[in-house]
Formats: structure tokens, sequence, C-alpha cells
């Protein structure tokens, strides 16, 4: 088995300077709770959760990890826990309720990032900030069904330019959007009693890719000068296997791939589509093409698992949606499984996955990997009493076989500048409430006071990050 070889590797020392950045990734609606306090708006997983049947647990984020109120506990805790970086994104409603451009500001958001970003530098700490993860305002879903809407660019635009300015003075590190790919696949559920999944999917991925490259350009020519940061999409991939030998599993699996990175990075790092979506992908001016390509300063990558592609499905299925299995035909089990159907512990997927990336996006665009997201929900890890949860080896084998694979690409020459674990805290995993648990840091959400207990994990990041970053 891999994780027992792996079990007595040795991280290289030094290998990574100090200016590398390593931490712990969240999102504001999976952590921040207070959902209708200091005046924040609600978003469309307001909405979601508020129809029965559509999360797992018939939880919510309305309180999620009380994190709104808790700065002052977790960012000496996030120190503690040895990290340079935190990645956490903005809740757009939070500062404009409403979301449009004509809509008022609540200075009360403003203050509470303000807040958590001072904090975080007070600590040494350098913020990471996604300025979408998800949580569009519900005023903009009602006005003109969200993404489905050119309309939602110019808000947009008002938006991110709201966020360069009041923060941008001290936050260098952007991520426009986090996974647009699953955005317009959540965007299909439940939701939208009006949803149209042929129609309606093209326009989303194709707003998605304007906001982000429109983005790009208002942060390079109004606020970089001056504030010298730096900004990127971040992308979901997990490497696609083929399940055997055949030119169809082959096939299923490329498609998979271009589907997944094709739609957004190619156009964001390459300038054109992969032949296989090139047909039915949406059309761009030529105008439009010159802010798209070349607008990603980093390749952005949120990855957890590999799975075996077969080519049973429908080649023009749009959301390249081939069947996927955890065994091959003769059984063999692809890796350990966690809390969830996709996702398996395979650090040589991840592997694979680091020289593809590196070779067809990296290289040609001369732009480093910062991963965003990486992390493992044990299997049933919320039925295990806390002293028994808190031994998290399982994590332990994922993250060291995964940053194994990271560093010996590394070693190779790929040119990585952060990695941030998913997730610092257990948290609100969307359509599958509070039970798969994907924190190092255990969140107890019965005893009124969202109490945070490190997992063992905590301790191998750090001792694995205290070796090869260079002290
Ligand atoms: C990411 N899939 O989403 C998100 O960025 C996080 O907010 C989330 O909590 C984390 O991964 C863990 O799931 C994904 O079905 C959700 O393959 C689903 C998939 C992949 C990524």
């Amino acid at each position: 088995m891999a994780q027992t070889q792996s079990a007595e590797w040795q991280p290289p020392a030094g290998l990574l300077p100090k200016t590398f950045l390593h931490g712990y990734a969240t999102a504001s609606y999976q952590v921040e709770g207070a959902h209708d306090k200091d005046g924040r708006g609600p978003s469309v997983w307001d909405d979601m959760c508020r129809v029965p049947g559509q999360i797992a647990d018939g939880s919510s984020g309305d309180d999620a990890c009380n994190s709104y109120y808790m700065t002052d506990v977790d960012v000496p805790l996030l120190k503690s826990l040895g990290v340079n970086a935190y990645r956490f994104s903005i809740s757009w409603s939070r500062l404009i309720p409403q979301g449009g451009k004509d809509d008022p500001i609540n200075p009360a958001g403003i203050a509470y990032y303000n807040k958590l970003i001072d904090a975080l530098l007070a600590h040494g700490i350098t913020p990471f900030v996604t300025l979408f993860h998800w949580d569009l305002p519900s005023g903009l879903e009602k006005r003109y069904r969200g993404w489905t809407s050119r309309n939602v660019l110019d808000d947009f635009q008002n938006y991110v330019r709201l966020c360069f300015k009041e923060f941008g003075d001290r936050v260098k590190n952007w991520i426009t959007l986090n996974e647009p790919i699953c955005v317009v696949m959540f965007s299909s559920l439940g939701l939208k009693p009006d949803w149209d999944h042929e129609k309606d999917f093209y326009p989303i991925a194709h707003h998605l890719i304007l906001a982000h490259a429109q983005t790009v350009d208002i942060y390079r020519r109004e606020f970089k000068p001056e504030q010298k940061g730096i900004i990127g999409i971040t992308l979901n991939c997990d490497w696609c296997e083929p399940i055997d030998d055949s030119p169809a599993a082959k096939q299923a699996a490329q498609r998979r791939m271009d589907q997944s990175l094709g739609w957004v990075s190619v156009f964001t790092h390459l300038g054109h589509y992969p032949k296989s979506i090139e047909d039915k992908a949406p059309k761009f001016t030529e105008d439009e093409w010159k802010l798209i390509k070349g607008s990603s300063e980093f390749f952005g990558l949120n990855s957890y698992s590999t799975l075996y592609t077969n080519g049973e499905s429908d080649p023009d299925d749009h959301l390249g949606g081939n069947t996927r299995a955890v065994r091959k035909k003769d059984g063999v089990h692809i890796g350990n499984e966690g809390h969830l159907e996709w996702l398996c512990d395979v650090p040589w997927g991840f592997g694979k996955l680091l020289a593809y990336i590196n070779e067809k996006y990296m290289l040609p665009n001369d732009i480093p990997l910062i991963v965003t997201e990486q992390g493992f929900a044990v299997k049933n890890e919320h039925l295990k009493p806390l002293p028994e949860l808190l031994k998290d080896t399982e994590r332990i084998d994922y993250y060291r076989g995964y940053l194994k694979a990271l560093t010996e690409a590394i070693s190779k020459g790929m040119r990585c500048d952060g990695y941030m674990a998913w997730s610092f805290i257990d948290n609100f995993e969307w359509k599958e409430g509070y039970i798969p648990a994907f924190g190092a840091v255990h969140v107890d959400r019965k005893n009124g006071e969202w109490t945070r207990t490190p997992k063992d994990s905590t301790k191998w990041l750090k001792s694995f990050w205290d070796r090869v970053v260079e002290a």
C-alpha cells in the first residue's frame, strides 16, 4: 500500500523558500454564521437551505462555525498551528446586502473584514482572499436570475471595486472566483424551479468567465499599480484515470479533464477552447478574448481525489458527466475512501495531475501553482467520540501522500508558491450539511460555544512545514 511506504518518508528539509505561503482555507457561508446580523443580506445559499430536502441533515449556515464572532479566538489559533497564510472569502451580501451596483453598502460588513484582515496581519499571517465563493446575494437572483443574466457583470464589477478599495491596501493576494464549474452545477440544484439545464448552463459559464476577466482588468488598471498584489482564479480538478486501456475510456477521461479545466482555465490561460468542447462553448468577441487570455497570475488549484473514468456515457454531455468508479473491473480499489462518494485518497493521481497541469497550463504561461484547497473528510468521523476523532490518522496519511507528490513535483522543477489545506475548521459542507468533516480543527456545534479543538493532523502539518520551508 502506498500509505505504508510513504509512512517512512522524510520530507526534504529546506526545499521551499520562506516566502512560500502555507496555511488553511475556509469560505464565508461555510464558517461565518451571523446570517442575519449587522445588516447582512441573504445569499442564494440561505435560500437553498430553506428548501426542504435540499441539505442532507436539514441544517444551514445560519450559525455555521460562528466565525463572525470568533476572530479573536481563530486568528491566535491559526498562529499556534504554524501557518503564514489564511484563505477566506468575502460574503458579497454582507458588504452590499442586496448586491446591486446602486444598492447601499453595509459599513458593519466592511468593519468585520477589516478586523479579520488586521488581526491576521498583526499575527504575521498573510490574508488570501476569495471574492466569490458561491454565495451570490439573493437580491440578484430575484432581480434577474443571477449568473444567467449579463446584468450580473456590472454588479460584480461594483462589488469587486469596493473590495479592492476597502481592503487592497493590506490584501495582496486575490482569487476572483472559486471553482466556477461548481457554480454552474450548483446553480442547477433545486433553487430555481424555472431552471433549464441545457439552456442556462452556457450563459452562466460565459458570465462567470467574463466576470473573472473583467475583475482582473479592473485590478490591473485601477489598483495594482499602487497596491502591487497578485490576482488569479481557482479551479477544481481531480485527476481522471481511464478505467482500462480501451480508447473509449481514454477519451472519456480526457473529455472530463477538458470539461473541468477546459471550461475556464483554457479560457483563462490559453485563450482558446479544448477541441472536445469547442463547438458547444459560448462565443466571445475579439475584445473579450483579449481580456480573458492571460488573466490569471497563478494557477489556483483545488484538488482532492482521483476516480476511474469509463467510456459509457454520452460524449455530448455538457457536464462531462461520464460515469466514474472507485474500482477497476478486477475489483481493486483506487484508494482509501473518505466520507463522500467522490473522495478517495489517491496520491499518485494528484502526482499525475500536477505533471499534466504544469505542462499544459503553467509552463506555457509562465505562472506558478498555488494549491488553494486540498483535504480529506474521514469516513464517519462525525459519529466518533471526540478523543477518538482527534486521532485522525487517515487525514495524516492523506496529507503525507499528497504533500510527498507535491514536493516531488517541486523538486523536479515545478513552480509552486503556496498551499492551503481544506479546511481550517469543520464547517458547513454545502448540500451535505455538517456531516462530512474536512477540518483540521474540530468544532463543537452542540455546546453552544463552538469550541475549537485541533486534531492530530494539525501537528503533522505543522512539523511538515517547519521542516520543508526554510527557517
Ligand atoms: C470544494 N465534487 O468544493 C469547495 O471549494 C469547498 O467549498 C468545499 O467545502 C470543498 O471543496 C470540499 O468539498 C467541491 O463533487 C465540492 O467533486 C464538490 C466537489 C468538488 C469540490
